[in-house]
């Protein structure tokens, strides 16, 4: 079983679309390990997008997630990495493949709506920025076995 770490960012928070997303990866199947409403600070902003320090749209990036609150939350699931990329869908929300969040619900690559680890060592560096190792649970649902064969 895998673990991501998932933003539902602010532009899904002020648009009213954490329930939408949300249940796009409930009904995927994938479990909720972990969630709460925060707001990024800069420190944390910089610590998490360090890949992207000193590119041109780093500036904006920052303004944008440290702008209001977001949904932060653990997903897990049976290969959830790849599963929730592709689920969210390109990152620049115009070729966003319809079907996908980012298709279906945003247009522009600086208001793409959510975030999803892309490796599991980014998800492992990660999770460990915004929760810890107690605030994520481990729990059977009764119907994990109708949705996972083993
Ligand atoms: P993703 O969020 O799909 O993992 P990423 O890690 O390459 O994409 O970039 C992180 C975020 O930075 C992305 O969700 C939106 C923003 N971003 C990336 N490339 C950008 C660009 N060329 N112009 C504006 N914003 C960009
Ligand atoms: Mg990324």
């Amino acid at each position: 079983m895998e673990r991501t770490l998932v933003l539902l960012k602010p532009d899904a928070v002020q648009r009213g679309l954490v329930g939408q997303i949300l249940g796009r990866l409930e009904g995927r199947g994938l479990k909720i390990a972990a969630m709460k409403l925060m707001q990024m600070d800069e420190a944390l902003a910089h610590r998490h997008y360090e890949a992207h320090v000193g590119k041109a749209f780093f500036p904006g990036l920052v303004e944008f997630i440290t702008s209001g609150p977001l949904v932060a939350m653990v997903i897990e699931g049976k290969e959830a990495i790849n599963i929730v990329r592709a689920t969210m869908g390109d990152t620049n929300a115009a070729k966003a493949a319809p079907g996908t969040i980012r298709g279906d619900l945003a247009l522009d690559i600086g208001r793409n709506l959510i975030h999803g680890s892309d490796s599991s060592e980014a998800a492992r560096r990660e999770i460990a920025l915004f929760f810890q190792e107690s605030e994520v649970l481990s729990y059977k649902r009764a119907t994990d076995p109708w949705i996972t064969e083993s």
